[in-house]
């Protein structure tokens, strides 16, 4: 009997139907060793609206550096990277003098490509990943499926149109952006709220932590893709 309280003789002694159903934990799937890769990306988008250099760490400790032109954009980014533990660099140039429109859908397509080359084939991944986050009086549901399919499914109340000079329609086209590219299914729910900000804020951190527990790497199934059907 070694220490763990299992040994060879233990084995010996159950009865033969149930031996063939214990393993060496040394040979199985999870002693395997976790893919030691880098997943971090640089990605640069020019079009005749927006300039878009980004730099995303999937493993990083959640520094932000984010200069969109957009401040509450780069709020909301700040703490998307934050809460989600990535690390984010974005440098956008767009056309604010429009609107901030363009600007702020860019980056979500820039991130959501991002993710996808960051992650490759996905083998090893949690998948899946949800955050229930409250801010204040703010309740927002964040969940997510690194399922290949792109889209978003966002019911969001807030109560008023504009937080200071950010249009709050713009979050959905990021989210519609980030969903599509990165080629997730991706819920944001609020369940309560009276500030928009609290709520707009809270949903950029739901996203974030969720997406953080999904693209995380299971040792348990190292190597393996997360699914019965063979790809994801
Ligand atoms: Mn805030």
């Amino acid at each position: 009997m070694n220490t763990n309280g299992s040994s060879r003789e233990d084995f010996e002694q159950l009865p033969d139907q149930v031996k063939d159903t214990v393993v060496d934990a040394s040979d199985g799937p999870a002693a395997r060793p976790t893919p030691d890769v880098v997943r971090m990306v640089e990605l640069a988008r020019t079009t005749k609206e927006t300039d878009i250099r980004l730099a995303l760490n999937l493993d990083g400790t959640g520094v932000a550096n984010v200069s969109t032109g957009v401040p509450f954009f780069d709020h909301m980014l700040d703490a998307f990277t934050r809460h989600g533990l990535f690390d984010l660099d974005v440098r956008a140039k767009g056309d604010i003098e429009v609107d901030a429109h363009h600007t702020v859908e860019d980056v979500g397509i820039v991130l959501g490509q991002a993710f996808a080359k960051a992650l490759g084939d996905k083998r090893g991944i949690v998948r899946y990943g949800n955050s229930f986050l409250c801010m204040d009086e703010a309740l927002v549901l964040g969940a997510v499926d690194m399922s290949g399919r792109g889209q978003l499914h966002y019911a969001v109340d807030l109560p008023i149109e504009m937080v200071g000079t950010f249009d709050t329609t713009l979050a959905k086209e990021f989210f519609i952006a980030l969903a599509s590219h990165a080629g997730i299914t991706l819920h944001i729910r609020s369940f309560s709220g009276e500030n928009s900000h609290h709520i707009l804020e809270a949903s950029f951190k739901a996203a974030g932590r969720a997406l953080c527990d999904a693209t995380r790497i299971n040792p348990r199934i190292a190597g393996e893709l997360p699914t019965t059907k063979g790809a994801l």
